[in-house]
């Protein structure tokens, strides 16, 4: 399955660049259909672009579905496993848990979120906050791509009707549990598999600067609009707050219009990714940046506009759900994680849990994540006897 994959969505950067319904994750998603049908497992693809593949009992009993998997798109420069481990492994457990006559008295669920990363629309997780009904819809019909094409025109291009998108509570009201296997971004874990406890409140927020474009070279200094200088500002007010409040903040994002290396800038938009252990440090992070935004544009006649993109507060994962994957697993580490994730908001409308593969390194978001073949052994032997243990297989 690994070898199918692993070709697809190269970023000629390094890693992978598979935006969400790009030819890179539509091959990605063909690779999801194939998988199902070799397994002859029937694929559903929900109103918000999800696919799922179902491995039902005899009987055909929709209902209680013990759903697992992550998600195939990837950030700008990704790498292997962020999202493809969870998917692959899924499909492998399935594999190891038919090769012993198993059979599920529960469905068990193999998903692919959509558009988890945000690369592409800018909301991360997008296709599981529609399902579960935490994003507005007509704000998800709305959301643009970096060449402006709004997520209802790209839908409609693959024959979903943006009027549908939204919360599916038929789909979600035939799932007991999701239970999500991802590699561990960070370095956490000692030992090839791990539990998440819960997710850290994190949120993207957009700055505008707004100045005026000019000739690099016959405008003095003194009647420069350059928003350059508050962008700078802000990027260095991220890093001074983040460390004050004990939080993390990124700006890895910033379009600068028109980017001609002889021409003053007329725009600046950045986004800020902050982060902390508790929603007050991110706040007060997120508000100093704001601060040090405004000053500095004031300071250079640039107008600037902050607006908050998604925020998603603290999960804890339910401690039923967990302990009986730790009984399961006779025992893993269970650790918090700063990274985002569909099973941390699937969690508004099911028991949910996450089992992490080691990352020996820890680096993630990057062509160098890695996580070692033995450990992805492990992974998927973890991954299979927890659903024997939930889907009674
Ligand atoms: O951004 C995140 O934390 C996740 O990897 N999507
Ligand atoms: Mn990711
Ligand atoms: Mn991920
Ligand atoms: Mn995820």
């Amino acid at each position: 399955m690994w070898a199918e994959l692993l070709p697809v969505g190269r970023d000629p950067a390094g890693g992978y660049r598979r935006f969400a319904f790009t030819p890179p994750e539509l091959e990605c998603r063909a690779w999801f259909a194939e998988q199902a049908r070799r397994r002859a497992l029937p694929v559903e693809r929900d109103a918000n672009g999800n696919l799922f593949a179902w491995w039902l009992p005899p009987d055909g009993r929709r209902g209680g579905a013990v759903l697992t998997g992550s998600h195939l798109d990837s950030v700008p420069g990704g790498g292997a496993f962020d999202g493809p481990l969870g998917v692959v492994s899924a499909f492998a457990a399935i594999d190891a848990l038919r090769a012993r006559g198993a059979v599920p008295s529960r469905p068990v669920g193999v998903a692919a979120f959509a558009e988890e990363e945000g690369a592409r629309f800018g909301v991360a997780c997008l296709g599981s906050r529609l399902l579960t009904g935490t994003i507005d819809p007509d704000r998800a019909r709305g959301l643009r791509d970096g060449s402006g094409r709004s997520f209802a025109a790209v839908l409609a291009e693959h024959g979903l009707d943006p009027a549908l998108i939204g919360p599916d509570d038929d789909l979600l009201g035939r799932c007991a549990c999701f239970v999500e296997l991802h590699i561990e971004q960070g370095r956490g874990l000692d030992v090839p598999v791990g539990a998440a406890s819960a997710i850290v409140p994190h949120g993207r927020w957009r700055f505008g600067f707004t100045g005026a474009g000019d000739h690099a070279g016959t405008t003095a200094l003194a009647d420069r609009r350059d928003p350059m200088l508050p962008f700078a500002r802000t990027v260095l007010a991220a890093r001074s707050a983040a460390e004050r409040f004990g939080a993390v903040a990124t700006v890895g994002k910033a379009e600068i219009v028109p980017g001609g290396v002889n021409a003053i800038p007329s725009s600046v938009t950045a986004w800020l990714d902050a982060r902390g252990p508790v929603d007050d440090a991110v706040r007060r992070t997120v508000a100093e940046v704001a601060r040090a935004a405004r000053d500095a544009a004031s300071a250079h006649g640039v107008a600037v506009d902050v607006a908050e993109e998604s925020y998603s507060p603290a999960v804890a994962f339910r401690r039923e759900l967990l302990d009986r994957i730790i009984r399961v697993l006779g025992g893993v580490p269970v650790l918090p994680t700063g990274a985002g994730h569909d099973a941390g908001v699937l969690a508004a409308r099911l028991p949910t849990a996450m089992l992490f593969v080691r990352n020996p390194t820890g680096v993630s978001h990057a062509p160098a994540e890695h996580a070692e073949p033995s450990d992805v052994a492990a992974g998927v032997a973890a991954l299979t006897a927890v659903l024997a243990d939930l889907a009674g297989a």
